[in-house]
């Protein structure tokens, strides 16, 4: 286990990109959820998908000399759009005004900078007919019932969406060469009996089949396997303080965090951190034996907000 972490230990630092359908409506990733939007509500965004100033070789250059050594791009977020080919969805970049794979130029891109190459694949999925709802879900009922839920959830058939999972992450270890971090996102404690944990991810199952296609692989804690041998490589704390970093001392872990308030791009927020206080976070982090990611949720034309590449090149200039 130690081999196979020793790179991802001494890289310590990592660009996390949320990149999605949400782009274009650029008031965070959980729009979807947010606003109750159903799939019909939402289709406006897969029609008009054009992300014709997307330059991944830009984007890892920027990685690269912002001094990050891997990055974990969104394949899928819970909105359910695939930026990557898969014959199992026609919910997918291909089919947009994209046409193509975009996860495979990410790759391509880099890798040609050296930088490892990780990806985000969300358990969650808004969109597709066989996911039930449950109490986060954006047609979660408002009286929260056991009745309201099981109507809802009629013809849905969690057994077909695990299944569907298997194969997408079949696809995406196989098809792209060499994966060095899976980030699963993720399990949720039941308040009302209705979130989802390892039963109804298939867990398990799921982290058997990924060991198999990708021995070297590294994956999260978000499958809640923790208890599990190697269920876990990485613990995920989020969003949390540097004063809090110094809790996970002793343990294998990376604070992902964003350069302001949300993951997926939001145009009117206005958080953005400072450089003093990314360096902090970077310092912190690394000094307290962990690894940081930084996000960036590129526009919906494929490029990085200005405010972002500011950031980046700050923490270039300091590098
Ligand atoms: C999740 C996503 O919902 C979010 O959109 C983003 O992708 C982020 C990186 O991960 O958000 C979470 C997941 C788990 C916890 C909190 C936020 N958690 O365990 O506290």
């Amino acid at each position: 286990k130690d081999k196979r972490m020793e790179w991802w230990k001494d890289d310590r630092f990592g660009m996390f990109i949320h990149w999605g359908l949400y782009s274009q409506a650029a008031r965070h990733e959980w729009v979807k959820h947010n606003e109750k939007i159903d799939n019909a509500g939402y289709q406006k965004y897969f029609d008009q998908f054009n992300p014709d100033l997307f330059d991944p070789q830009k984007w890892a250059k920027q990685a690269k000399a912002a001094g990050m050594k891997y990055a974990v791009l969104t394949t899928k977020h819970h909105e359910g759009f695939c930026l990557f080919d898969s014959k199992f969805t026609d919910y997918k970049a291909p089919n947009t005004k994209a046409k193509r794979d975009l996860v495979r130029e990410y790759v391509n891109a880099f890798r040609a900078q050296g930088l490892k190459v990780g990806f985000y694949y969300s358990l969650l999925d808004w969109h597709h007919p066989q996911y039930t709802v449950d109490e986060i879900h954006p047609q979660s009922p408002a009286d929260k019932s056991d009745a309201s839920y099981a109507k809802l959830n009629k013809g849905r058939d969690m057994a077909k969406y695990r299944q569907y999972m298997r194969d997408q992450i079949t696809e995406l270890l196989t098809k792209y060469g060499k994966i060095d971090i899976l980030w699963l996102d993720f399990s949720f404690p039941r308040k009302d009996g209705h979130g989802k944990g390892k039963d109804e991810w298939g867990s398990v199952e799921l982290l058997k089949l990924i060991r198999k296609l990708q021995p070297g692989i590294i994956v999260d804690n978000r499958l809640n396997l923790e208890e599990y041998k190697d269920g876990a490589d990485f613990e995920t704390p989020e969003q949390v303080s540097t004063a809090e970093l110094a809790k996970y001392r002793g343990k294998t872990w990376e604070t992902c965090q964003t350069f302001s308030g949300s993951w997926g791009y939001y145009r009117d927020e206005n958080t953005w951190k400072t450089h003093r206080q990314l360096l902090d976070l970077l310092i912190t982090s690394v000094s307290n034996g962990g690894n940081l990611i930084l996000n960036v949720g590129p526009t919906a034309r494929g490029e990085f907000d200005y405010r972002a590449t500011r950031a980046l090149d700050s923490l270039a200039y300091w590098m």
